[in-house]
C-alpha cells in the first residue's frame, strides 16, 4: 500500500493516496479506526473509488481533530530534555529526582491527558490556564491505536503543559497537563507499512506578532523507549472500545525563560504527517 493520509472533516472522512483525495463510505470515525482489516479497507477504498479531486481539495476542507471516542493518553520523560528540564523545574519543591527515576525505570511515565471535549483540532484555539504563570507547548509525535491494540497510524501532537503548575509539585501534574483546551492534534493520520522512520523530525516554531521567537527541531531517534513498549504498558490494565491516541513525550523545550502569551502562533510539523498550527486563545 502507498503511504496514505486519513482526514477527518466537517463532510467526511477522506483518503489521501498517490496525492489523490477519496471520499470513505465510512461515516463513523470510531468504526472507521476500528474495522477488522483496517489497512486493507482503506487500500480497497482508495483502488475501487473514483478520486474526486487531488490534494489542493484539502485547502477548501475544514480539517477536524482526528478523534471521536477516542482518549487522548500522553507518555512523559521519554527524551533527556524533557527530564532535565523537568528536574530543572522542580528541585526547590524536591521532585527533581523523579524524574530522573522514571527516565531510567522500566515502567514508563504514562498519564491521562484529554477527550475530544478538551482537544482542538487545526487552527483552532488552544488555551493556558488562568492560574498558571510559566505555559509551553510540546509537539509530539502522537500514535493512533485501535481497540486491539494495534498502531494504525501517526499524527501531531501538541502536549500544552504548566510548568509552573508541575513545577510546584509532580502530584500536580494532572492540573498541569488537562483543562479544556490543553491538547492538539492533527492535520491528519499518516499510515505507513511498518513502523514510522526513525529518521523523522518533529519541528516546532513559535511565532508572536509574525516574528520568530523560537524554533528547533528532533529527530524521533533521540527516544528513550519504543513505540510498542509504551502500547504495552498503557494496554496492560486498560482497555479502550475505541482505540485511543498516545502522545509520545517532548524533546523541545523553550528555555527557562519562555512562556506562552496569547495569540502566540505554534507551528508543528511533523514529516510525512504534515502541520499543526494553532494560536493561543
Ligand atoms: O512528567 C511530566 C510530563 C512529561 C511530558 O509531558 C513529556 O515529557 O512530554
Ligand atoms: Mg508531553
Amino acid at each position: 500500500m502507498p503511504n496514505v493520509k486519513i482526514y477527518k472533516t466537517l463532510s467526511g472522512i477522506f483518503i489521501e493516496a498517490d496525492g489523490k483525495i477519496y471520499k470513505s463510505g465510512q461515516t463513523s470515525w470510531d468504526t472507521f479506526l476500528n474495522q477488522e482489516d483496517f489497512y486493507q479497507s482503506v487500500k480497497t477504498e482508495a483502488e475501487n473509488k473514483r478520486s474526486i479531486g487531488d490534494v489542493h481539495l484539502l485547502d477548501e476542507m475544514i480539517l477536524q481533530a482526528p478523534i471521536q471516542n477516542q482518549e487522548i493518553w500522553a507518555a512523559g520523560v521519554t527524551y533527556t530534555r524533557s527530564r532535565d528540564a523537568r528536574m530543572e523545574e522542580s528541585k526547590d519543591a524536591g521532585g527533581g529526582s523523579f524524574y530522573d527515576k522514571v527516565y531510567a525505570a522500566v515502567r514508563p511515565e504514562l498519564f491521562f491527558k484529554a477527550t475530544a471535549h478538551r482537544c482542538v483540532g487545526p487552527d483552532e484555539k488552544v488555551r493556558i490556564r488562568k492560574d498558571s504563570s510559566w505555559n509551553v507547548p510540546e509537539p509530539e509525535l502522537v500514535l493512533v491505536i485501535n481497540r486491539r491494540g494495534h498502531i494504525l497510524g501517526y499524527t501531531a501532537g501538541n502536549d500544552m503543559s504548566s510548568r509552573s503548575i508541575e513545577g510546584e509539585n509532580p502530584l500536580y501534574l494532572p492540573q498541569a497537563k488537562s483543562y479544556d483546551g490543553s491538547a492538539a492534534i492533527g492535520p491528519c493520520i499518516y499510515i505507513c507499512q511498518g513502523p514510522i522512520s526513525a529518521e523523522t523530525n518533529i519541528r516546532m516554531q513559535i511565532k508572536r506578532n509574525n516574528e520568530l521567537i523560537y524554533s528547533d527541531s528532533v529527530q524521533i531517534n533521540k527516544m528513550k523507549r519504543s513505540h510498542t513498549e509504551l502500547v504495552e504498558f498503557l494496554f496492560r490494565e486498560c482497555s479502550f472500545p475505541f482505540g485511543c491516541l498516545l502522545m509520545t513525550g517532548t524533546c523541545l523545550v523553550p528555555g527557562n525563560d519562555f512562556t506562552l502569551q496569547p495569540e502566540d502562533e505554534i507551528i508543528i510539523q511533523i514529516d510525512q504527517i504534515g502541520t499543526l498550527r494553532n494560536t493561543v486563545g
